[in-house]
């Protein structure tokens, strides 16, 4: 069924440049600088830093949509007019601040999907990796063109995007600069879904309605095993193991049995 994001409440912790509305545990996240085809600048990390901070150890978030004010762009990337005028030691402090708050994202304990609703270029493109599921529209463009400003990327592209779509594609677009298509990054595993232009949000709820009638705990240590692949310090393995024991032990996993041979819905509590 979809639902209307009309229906959503605006959230307190709102500034301009980062919108937060919220229905029924689903959190919608517009970054709004439409302007800057939403570019990356201090103000829209600092407040992308609080949600995610604020919101850490709260379950009764179900699950988190991001995406980008207007029909042009998800994120443009970092914000090319504020980065230009610092030097090496500023830049490596800064990169490693937004590698930090792009962690955050992908370690959250819900959810988190990108509605990329245009395009996703250098930055935009990184924050829609660190996100758990992409949905693009039809006329998102994905791309990493920091070398066309002399740049590495900044905010872990040169990781996710070899972890997501290979080392010898990853490479090409790395290298080059190019942008793809919606379709291209689909056939290449970047997105999950590719959707009508407009419906990217929209789509996005539906996958998280979904998500959101299944085990939270489950659902919480699923993301957690996903990311220990990547996670040289850990034994992914062993986490399964240990996270399986302790799902079993849960009262979900008591229900979710009891639901199915009593042939009815499950009722989570994620305990
Ligand atoms: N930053 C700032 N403003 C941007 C922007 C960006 N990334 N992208 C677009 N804008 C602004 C444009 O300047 C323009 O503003 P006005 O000139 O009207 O004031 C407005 O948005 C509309 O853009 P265009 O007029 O260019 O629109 P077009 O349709 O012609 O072209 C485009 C759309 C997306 C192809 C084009 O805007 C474009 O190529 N944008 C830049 C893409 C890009 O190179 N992004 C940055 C990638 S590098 C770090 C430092 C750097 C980084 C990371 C970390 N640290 C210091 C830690 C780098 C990260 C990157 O993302």
């Amino acid at each position: 069924m979809l639902v209307k994001s009309y229906l959503c409440k605006k959230v307190d912790m709102n500034s301009s440049v980062l919108l937060i509305e919220q229905k029924d545990g689903i959190f919608f996240l517009t970054i709004n600088r439409p302007d800057a085809l939403n570019a990356l600048n201090k103000e829209v990390f600092d407040a992308l830093e609080q949600f995610f901070k604020d919101k850490k150890n709260d379950f009764s978030v179900k699950g988190v949509i991001v995406s980008g004010a207007g029909n042009k762009a998800f994120v443009a990337g970092a914000d090319i007019k504020e980065f230009i005028h610092l030097d090496s030691v500023e830049g490596a402090a800064l990169s490693k601040r937004g590698q930090d708050i792009f962690f955050m994202i992908e370690n959250f304990h819900a959810p988190v999907v990108a509605a990329v609703n245009g395009f996703a270029l250098g930055g935009g493109c990184e924050l829609s990796m660190a996100c758990h599921l992409i949905i693009a529209g039809e006329h998102a463009r994905f791309g990493q063109p920091e070398v066309n400003l002399g740049l590495v990327p900044g905010y872990g592209g040169s990781q996710r995007l070899v972890q997501n779509i290979g080392k010898t594609r990853a490479l090409k677009l790395l290298l080059t600069g190019d942008m793809i298509t919606a379709t291209q990054a689909l056939e290449w595993g970047l997105v999950n879904e590719v959707v009508p232009s407009g419906e990217e949000k929209v789509s996005a709820e539906v996958l998280l309605q979904k998500i959101v009638t299944k085990g939270p705990l489950a659902i919480q240590k699923t993301i957690s095993l996903v990311n220990d692949f990547f996670n040289k310090a850990v034994d992914g393995f062993k986490s399964e193991y240990e996270d399986f024991g302790y799902t079993l032990g849960s009262d979900d996993a008591k229900e979710g049995a009891a639901a199915f041979i009593e042939k009815r819905k499950p009722s989570f509590k994620g305990k």
